[in-house]
Parts: C-alpha cells; sequence; structure tokens
C-alpha cells in the first residue's frame, strides 16, 4: 500500500480555540479540511520513533469517518501504532488516561464536547499530548500557523478497517488495534475509589440516576455503575451513544439536563443525580432537591477527597480557573495547601499536575478532574462523590449545608448572551476594558471596586504568560464579576459574565442564588450596559 502524497491549498480559518479545532460538520465536509488540520497536527508535534497515537471520539455524525481518515494519515506520516476506540469510541479522559497508560506520544480526540452534533450540528479535532493532557498553546499556535502555509497531506492508499469489533490491523507500516474503550478507564477509576465501600451504600438503598445524553459516557456509566457497582438497571438513561445525540445538546447543565433536574426535585427523586457531556469530561451533580454549582463541587470534593483511596494521601494543591468561583481557595486555605487561579481552558492545569503542584483541580464550566489524568473527567467526578457519600453517610443536601456552615458560600452564576455578532461582543468587552483603570474606589451603590483589570496569568511552571483571559472586577464586600468571550462556540460569538458573593458562615447560607445575585446583576448592567451592548433583555442561558 503506497503512500500518497495529495497536494492542497491552506484554509483561513484552522485556528483551535478553548478545546481544539471546532466547526460545524458542513465545514469539516470541505474537501481536504480534516485532511489539513490532521496533516498540520502530524507535522508539528513530537513524534519519536515507534511512536504510538490514540484516536477516538465522541460518537456525533462524521467520527467515523474522520477516524478512518486520521489512522490512513498517521500512518503515513510514521507512527508505528493506533490504538482505537471501538466503534471510533472514547471519552476524553479515556484518551487521556490510554495515552498515560501505553506510553503514546499523543492523542486525536474527534469531539465538539458538548456542542449539538448530526449533520447540520458541530464537529471538532483536538490534540493532546504526552502527558494526556491538551496541547498547550505553543503547540496549537504552532499547529495553526501550519494550517495557514500547508500545500500537502500524506495517506496510506488502504481501505477502511472495521472500527466495531476489536481486532488488529496493519495499515501500511503501522498497527492498528481496535480496543475496548471501557475497560482500561474502568479499572482506573477501581484503583481510584472504594467500589466495595459505595457498592456496600448501594446494597443498604443508595439510588442514583445517571443522564448519558445519548453521548460517550453511557457504554462506560453501564459497566461502571450498573456493573460494577450494582446501581439498578436503567439508572443510566439514555445510554446509548447516538450519532445525534438524539437530537439534545449534551451539556450538563440546569438547562439541557432538564429531565435530570425535574426528577431530583420531585417527590421521586433518587439520592443522587448526574451528568455528564458529549466526550464524557464535564460532569453535573444534584442531590435530591439540591443542585450543586460546579465551583461548590470542586470544593466539596477537595475537603473531603481524602476519603477515597487514591486521595487518602491528601492534596498537594487545588487548581481553578479564574472565573469559577473561590469556594475552593477557603477548602486549600484550611488543608494549608496553595489554590492556582489559571485562564479558562484546561490545558493550563497541566503543568501544575505534571510538577507535583495540584492535586485536584476544576472549573466553573463542569469540569472537575485531578492528576490522575491530565483531562477533567465526568465520571470521575460522579464516583468520587459517590465515595464520600458512601463513607459520610449523609445526603448530598447535608453534606452542602455542613460545609457551607463550616466554610460560607459562595454565591454564584453564570449569564451567557449567545450567537451575538461578533463585533457587537467585541465593542462591549473594550468598552469595559476601557473604564478598568479608573474603575478602582468607584461606588456602586454601596458597594466599591478594589480591583479591576484584565487577568493575565503567569505560569509558576514554565514562566509562560497568558494575557487578555478575561475582565474581572472586584468589590469590596467579596463580590467579583467577570466577563469572557466563549472559545467554544462555533456561531458568533458568546458572552459569558460570572456573578459571585460570598457570605461567611454565620451570614445568609440557604438563600437562592438569584435572591443574592440580583443587586450585583443590576451593578454589572450599570457597567457594562450588557442590554444595550447586545440588544437583550437578558441571557439565553443561566447556569
Ligand atoms: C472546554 C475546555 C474547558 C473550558 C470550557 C469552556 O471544555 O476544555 O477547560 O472551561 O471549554 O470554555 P469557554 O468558556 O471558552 O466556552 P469542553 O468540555 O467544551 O472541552
Amino acid at each position: 500500500m503506497p503512500t500518497i502524497r495529495y497536494p492542497t491549498r491552506p484554509f483561513a480559518d484552522q485556528k483551535p480555540g478553548t478545546s481544539g479545532l471546532r466547526k460545524k460538520v458542513r465545514v469539516f465536509e470541505q474537501p481536504g479540511y480534516a485532511q489539513n488540520f490532521l496533516q498540520s497536527i502530524f507535522d508539528v508535534v513530537a513524534r519519536p520513533e515507534g511512536a504510538t497515537l490514540v484516536i477516538g471520539g465522541d460518537g456525533r455524525y462524521y467520527n467515523r469517518t474522520v477516524i478512518q481518515l486520521a489512522i490512513r494519515i498517521a500512518a503515513a506520516n510514521g507512527y508505528a501504532r493506533a490504538l482505537v476506540g471501538r466503534g471510533g469510541l472514547l471519552s476524553t479522559p479515556a484518551v487521556s488516561h490510554l495515552i498515560r497508560k501505553y506510553g503514546a506520544s499523543g492523542g486525536v480526540i474527534l469531539s465538539a464536547s458538548h456542542n449539538p452534533a448530526g449533520r447540520d450540528g458541530d464537529f471538532g479535532i483536538k490534540y493532546n499530548i504526552a502527558n494526556g493532557g491538551p496541547a498547550p498553546e505553543a503547540i496549537t499556535d504552532a499547529i495553526h500557523a501550519r494550517t495557514l502555509v500547508i500545500d500537502r497531506w500524506l495517506a496510506e492508499d488502504a481501505p477502511d478497517i472495521d472500527l466495531e469489533q476489536v481486532g488488529q490491523y496493519r495499515v501500511g507500516t503501522m498497527d492498528v488495534e481496535i480496543i475496548d474503550p471501557v475497560q482500561d478507564y474502568a479499572e482506573l477509576m477501581e484503583e481510584l475509589f472504594d467500589f466495595s465501600v459505595i457498592r456496600g451504600a448501594v446494597a443498604e438503598g443508595l439510588t442514583m440516576a445517571f443522564d448519558a445524553m445519548h453521548a460517550v459516557t453511557g457504554p462506560y456509566a453501564v459497566e461502571i455503575l450498573e456493573k460494577r457497582l450494582g446501581f439498578a438497571a436503567g439508572t443510566v438513561r439514555n445510554a446509548v451513544p447516538l450519532e445525534d445525540f438524539g437530537g439534545g445538546h449534551p451539556d450538563p447543565n440546569l438547562v439541557h439536563a432538564h429531565e435530570l433536574y425535574a426528577l431530583m426535585m420531585s417527590d421521586a427523586a433518587p439520592d443522587f443525580g448526574a451528568a455528564s457531556d458529549g466526550d464524557g469530561d464535564r460532569n453535573l451533580i444534584i442531590g435530591r432537591g439540591c443542585y450543586i454549582t460546579p465551583s461548590d463541587s470542586l470544593a466539596m470534593l477537595a475537603a473531603n477527597a481524602h476519603l477515597a483511596p487514591g486521595y487518602a494521601g491528601g492534596l498537594r494543591g487545588i487548581a481553578r480557573s479564574m472565573p469559577t468561583s473561590a469556594a475552593a481557595d477557603r477548602v486549600a486555605a484550611d488543608l494549608g495547601i496553595a489554590c492556582f487561579e489559571t485562564p479558562t481552558g484546561w490545558k493550563y492545569f497541566g503543568n501544575l499536575l505534571d510538577a507535583g503542584m495540584a492535586t485536584i483541580c476544576g472549573e466553573e464550566s463542569a469540569g472537575t478532574g485531578s492528576d490522575h489524568i491530565r483531562e477533567k473527567d465526568g465520571l470521575w467526578a460522579v464516583l468520587l462523590w459517590l465515595n464520600i457519600l458512601a463513607v459520610r453517610k449523609m445526603s448530598v443536601d447535608a453534606l452542602a449545608r455542613a460545609h457551607w456552615a463550616r466554610f460560607g458560600r459562595n454565591y454564584y452564576a453564570r449569564h451567557d448572551y449567545e450567537e451575538l455578532p461578533v463585533a457587537d461582543a467585541d465593542k462591549l468587552m473594550d468598552a469595559v476594558k476601557a473604564e478598568l483603570p479608573s474603575m478602582p474606589g468607584t461606588k456602586f451603590g454601596d458597594i466599591e471596586v478594589t480591583l479591576a483589570d484584565s487577568f493575565t496569568y503567569d505560569d509558576p511552571v514554565d514562566g509562560t504568560s497568558s494575557v487578555n483571559q478575561g475582565v474581572r472586577i472586584c468589590f469590596a464586600d467579596g463580590s467579583r464579576a467577570v466577563f469572557r468571550l466563549s472559545g467554544t462556540g462555533t456561531e458568533g460569538a458568546t458572552l459569558r459574565v460570572y456573578l459571585e458573593r460570598y457570605e461567611p458562615p454565620q451570614g445568609i447560607i440557604d438563600a437562592t442564588p438569584s435572591e443574592m445575585l440580583a443587586g450585583l446583576a443590576s451593578v454589572v448592567e450599570l457597567i457594562a450596559d450588557v442590554q444595550t451592548h447586545t440588544g437583550r433583555a437578558g441571557p439565553d442561558i443561566v447556569t
């Protein structure tokens, strides 16, 4: 089977965003589009002699097509071995684990995460490096630069291989192994968590509902929750991955996982509710009648992680993205460990995890994870919650209340304004940035601005500086507003406004976020004139 050299021309729009290249399927379907991006990756990344590549995706429409392409292009570029998930399926955390476990030089993940799928939906390609984590900015910048000058891509002239059965193939000089997507990951979870304690709690009546949203976590959740932990059949809902995710939007938040939310707020609620997203790295945690924000979940998991065997030795540090609430900072202070504040994007945690400076990381965007891999991990968060609840023998609600009574409560909400004209969103951000220097000392009602800046992150491990990572405005009473534009959308711009207000343990800890944040929301309107700039009466989504 010869290697064929296909002449091509660059596409001007292949700049990776927060998490890889995400575009509409129809953009990816242009002749040469996916090929150019894959070839640009392989032209740029490190590939030692005998290198292994992990390939998998979230099962969305176009996944199988691009997997076949990726296999042929990887073979032509000199990889010795490819590990590919059966059915083309691998969750993002599973890819991260496989890269680490089998010493691969990297992995290609085909996913647009929680974005809708299907012919009219989104598709994405992301590259993870040898530590298992998303490629850092230096590499994604180099890939982008390559896409702008690429003039050929290489592929083995080989037929499609059968992705549906575990088996071994050879494409050119590359060995291809189709592997069970779940097994290695499930084994890792058994090492980290006390499955016998959780099984005991299940036997005593602990119940849960897990919504896989017809995306990649279905097979993982059925194997782990139902088969290994003994939850009743049917605990995992929407368990079969579908190419269009069943027409749904697998973003595990209160809007898109509304059926689960309604169940958890009803009289029929099980003890614990959870969901994951398209590629399995995000999580939603809901107790009976009690939603836990991702920021609170990070803090509560960090405060209790030592109850799970994998973390019994304690945590070395916590890291959170800048827009994530400071709830975890209070836990870190109590534990006497560092809390790092990074830009949005899991890739910024990689160095801290590799250097052993952080053990647990989390983001307001429903990502939580630890140093077991280098990605956020939806089912990991679910299992750590289950392990903690099983050991503490308490409900989610009781655990949350006890946490707030001890650390105080960071009321939190994110307001999203979606599909804005890019120019309008840029204008709003520019206007707010222009005000920043004059803001400190300004009073809005009775709260005074103490800090107003555009967030810059200086990586404490390699010294790289990342500028323009969101605008933060902090107030004297501990409240904070953050403005940033999403880096994961595929249509127009999405403005995210993050609101946070701290109440100490002796303060009001059982109100609703909307009550507690109403005043701050009005101040944000005064500062940024969001309604005028966006022409919207309010946010499209509040989470
Ligand atoms: C990606 C990144 C996350 C980030 C999130 C939101 O998540 O991996 O680190 O927090 O996007 O980004 P933005 O606010 O820019 O839309 P995922 O699950 O989409 O890969």
